[in-house]
């Protein structure tokens, strides 16, 4: 093939095409407080296609150029409204057999109507897109965003039309350098798997809003703050909770405001998740939220929850679903944090990646405390700047968003990576991010024991407020008097949740405790587990892996067939396994 005069073909020499669309860069900057917004979703059915040679980029279709530089028609490799449709929001694997396994670029278009009412400002929000996202409006490259499972907001004021065309290109390709890396022990589901939404403020209006427990005043006090973006940056804000009774003005100086107040309120807990409706009416805007206040803090070995010690009974639990994939509908959602209560859990850890903010939704109204975690698993290429920034950034982003959730008590920053100088420089960056952004909750990783030692020594704890372990005795080691040895030999001065622990089973198959992958052998590892583990002092809490079997593609035995089998129940959900009878019993107390 020869490029025509006309240089029409010219991009397939160009192979510099994806710098041309890393600009416009989308982060945690550009967030905006939208709970209970009112916003128009652009969910439904979207056009599709897998393009596995990035031609949309390199021939750059979004421009719709159908002449040649004379005004000669011509041929075209695409025709948008003809491609096949697909749900959104939902994961292209789900789609259709053909796509399950799909690695790599594929692009969603749609068309809407926009019809300006009386707002003066309008955003375009996408709770999440698995991993990278180019978004063009219009014949226009707008916005980049990379992390797969945090919510981003691109302001499209001056873009919008009173009919739209947008090109969504998504990449899912597991690479090296991103935030989760390449390898990892769960389905690489790709897609825009949450909602797509438009939403329309004022010209000035509320960009965050936080309501919070001031640390130390035995839930005397509370503070609410918020940042305005806009042309009107000083002012009165109104502050309105009408279950305590408050109702009063505080100022807002160059963008910011706050206010403390005192209250008597009833704390938020697991046994009784109290939810104050809080509002402020800054300008023409208006915000609300549903807010749990909860003070939780560490103090030796202890963890205290509005100044009480509690044991955190937990599970982890992946955020997936066989008939969905990642995206889960709301109603797998809930029933997620009913089995959790059903098994008589406080506690849940979200592994490894930002879910849903549904699920802290949830959380928050069930009463459950939750682990949020960004996915710095296992050998993350710790020596890269820019890996550190994506991880920081999502960080944020995952912070940012659920910031007034009281069930979230601890930040992850990571699960399982080897102690080595890099990965600590990293992570300390990571630990030093939250406790900028957020004092209001713990830090916490997932780590391991040092196995030579057989002793918790990894160097990050000096920086966590609670130690996360790891450890799968039973499992991948039989030897269950090295946990009771490694136990002995530490001393943390800080608590130590148990933040994984388990074997895999499948669902009916049953046969000795000595038997791999039978519901007794499970069983037995949760019993000789639990029983080592109570007489532990330090060991404030525990989430064995996992609440139910998930899709993994290492996991390939005559069992597993693409599953991990860890879950107390079967990946429908249906199923309950010896070993979840046992932990409900155990928490049962
Ligand atoms: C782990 C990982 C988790 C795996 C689990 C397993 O330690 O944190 O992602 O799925 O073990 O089943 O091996």
């Amino acid at each position: 093939m020869q490029p025509n005069g006309n240089g029409y073909l010219k991009h397939i020499y160009n192979n510099e095409y994806n710098s041309k669309y890393s600009h416009n860069i989308v982060t945690y900057e550009s967030m905006i407080y939208d709970r209970f917004r009112t916003k128009e979703k652009l969910n439904g059915y979207w056009n599709f296609l897998i393009d596995p040679y990035d031609t949309f980029l390199r021939a750059e279709w979004f421009k719709e150029n159908s002449k040649d530089k004379e005004g000669r028609e011509l041929p075209c490799d695409y025709s948008f409204d003809d491609w096949e449709r697909v749900y959104v929001p939902a994961c292209w694997n789900m789609a259709d057999d053909k796509y399950f396994y799909y690695e790599g670029t594929a692009v969603y278009t749609r068309k809407f109507k926009y019809l300006k009412k009386s707002e003066d400002r309008v955003f375009l929000k996408f709770g999440a897109v698995n991993y990278q996202c180019r978004i063009f409006l219009n014949k226009e490259f707008i916005a980049y965003h990379k992390g797969g499972s945090t919510p981003f907001y691109i302001e499209v004021t001056d873009r919008l039309l009173e009919e739209n065309r947008i090109h969504v290109v998504v990449n899912n390709i597991r690479r090296r350098e991103s935030i989760p890396t390449d390898n990892r022990d769960w389905f690489n589901y790709g897609g825009i798997y949450r909602d797509v939404e438009l939403i329309r403020l004022p010209q000035t209006f509320i960009k965050t809003f936080r309501a919070n427990v001031v640390d130390g005043t035995n839930l005397q006090k509370i503070k609410i703050s918020v940042e305005v973006d806009g042309n009107n940056l000083n002012g009165k804000a109104l502050l309105t909770i009408p279950d305590l009774g408050v109702k009063k003005e505080f100022n807002v100086n160059n963008g910011r405001g706050e206010m403390e107040l005192k209250v008597q309120l009833e704390p938020w807990s697991p046994d009784n998740p109290t939810l104050y409706t809080v509002q402020v009416q800054y300008g023409d805007d208006f915000v609300m939220d549903k807010v749990g206040f909860r003070e939780i803090s560490v103090k030796g070995t202890e963890i205290y929850l509005n100044g009480q010690s509690i044991y955190l009974k937990g599970i982890c639990c992946h955020e997936d679903s066989i008939e969905n994939g990642k995206a889960l509908s709301e109603e797998e959602i809930i029933e997620n944090i009913k089995l959790a209560k059903e098994l008589n859990c406080n506690f849940v850890r979200l592994a490894h990646y930002p879910h849903s903010e549904k699920i802290t939704e949830a959380a928050d109204q069930f009463g459950i405390m939750l682990w949020e975690e960004i996915a710095v698993n296992w050998a993350v290429d710790f020596d890269n700047s820019a890996t550190l920034e994506d991880a920081k950034n999502q960080l944020c982003e995952l912070m940012i968003r659920d910031y007034n959730r009281a069930s979230v008590i601890i930040w992850s920053i990571g699960n399982e990576n080897i102690d080595t100088d890099a990965r600590l420089v990293f992570m300390k960056e990571l630990v030093d991010t939250v406790k900028n952004m957020d004092d209001t909750r713990l830090v916490s990783a997932g780590c391991l024991i040092n196995a030579e030692k057989n002793i918790i020594s990894d160097r990050l704890i000096q920086y966590l407020d609670i130690i996360g372990i790891n450890e799968y005795y039973g499992w991948y080691n039989g030897n269950f008097n090295l946990l009771i040895e490694a136990f002995r030999n530490s001393r943390p001065n800080r608590p130590v949740i148990l933040a994984e622990f388990g074997a895999e089973a499948l669902s009916g198959h049953m046969g000795t405790i000595d038997e791999f992958f039978t519901e007794d052998c499970q069983a037995d590892v949760y019993r000789k587990q639990l029983k080592i583990i109570k007489d532990v002092p330090y060991i404030r809490g525990i989430s064995p892996w996992i609440l139910y079997d998930f899709r993994s593609p290492r996991r390939t035995n005559q069992y597993q067939k693409g599953y991990n089998l860890k879950g107390l129940l079967s990946a429908d959900k249906k199923y309950k396994k010896l070993a979840y009878y046992i932990l409900k019993k155990f928490y049962n107390y």
